[in-house]
């Protein structure tokens, strides 16, 4: 039996979609995050030592990281479905999404996480302009710069295509899902980029996704 251990909230969701795309049975474990720190809960680190969601596992077999958990389901159990032939332009496509979406989209997303974090924090009145300073600093010298190009560049991605690896749906958009999802949520992904906005809304009408929502529950983008 396959078995997703899910954090509420974060990526494991894109994990249900897959596999709701897929059609394969599955089981959740659910694990909730800490409420102040927003961080996974301990019992993680026995599934996986780094303590983070997802994880896959299959049987004996451990996966965690998504895009080796969505190379290794499609792998698996796709027969095909949701990844373009080997030595196409497509599948060099694939390819080069299933790894930006975490290798290199989701970094400034998550600096401008812990940088807006950092600025409402609760501080001495002191420390507060300093904090603010450096985190303003960071935030016009590296976040926005980085998250607006590679935003332009998607936008123009999506031009050229529908979906990220081509003509057809496949398990690269799956794992971009989140990196959009979350720039829409909190880093100014708005209608001034419209491709990006109606891939947003063709992920989000399609059946298996909200199967997933309804299986996996309440997801805010957190992290
Ligand atoms: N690159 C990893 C990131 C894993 C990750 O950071 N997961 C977050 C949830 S979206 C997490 O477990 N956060 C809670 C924590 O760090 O304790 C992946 O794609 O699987």
């Amino acid at each position: 039996m396959l078995t997703v251990h899910h954090l509420d909230n974060s990526r494991s969701q894109r994990v249900l979609w897959l596999l709701e795309e897929l059609e394969l049975p599955y089981e959740i474990k659910f694990y909730k995050r800490d409420k102040v720190t927003m961080l996974a809960p301990p019992e993680l680190v026995a599934v996986h030592p780094l303590g983070k969601s997802p994880v896959l596992t299959d049987g004996a077999i451990t996966v965690a990281e998504s895009g080796a958990i969505v190379e290794y389901l499609v792998g698996e159990y796709g027969q095909g479905r949701l990844i373009p032939p080997v030595g196409s332009p497509e599948r060099r496509r694939w390819t080069y999404w299933l790894h930006f979406a975490e290798g290199s989209a989701m970094t400034p997303l998550l600096m401008k996480l812990i940088f807006d974090r950092i600025r409402h924090s609760p501080m001495p009145f002191f420390v507060k302009p300093i904090a603010r300073g450096i985190a303003d600093k960071v935030e016009t010298s590296y976040i926005t710069p980085n998250l607006n190009r590679q935003l332009d560049f998607m936008e123009a991605e999506l031009r050229d295509r529908p979906w990220f690896a081509g003509n057809d749906f496949s398990a690269a958009d799956i794992q971009m899902s989140f990196p959009l999802e979350a720039a829409s949520a909190r880093a100014g992904l708005n209608s001034s980029r419209p491709k990006l906005m109606d891939f947003l809304k063709r992920i989000h009408s399609r059946p298996a996704y909200q199967r997933a929502l309804a299986r996996g529950g309440k997801y805010a983008y957190a992290d």
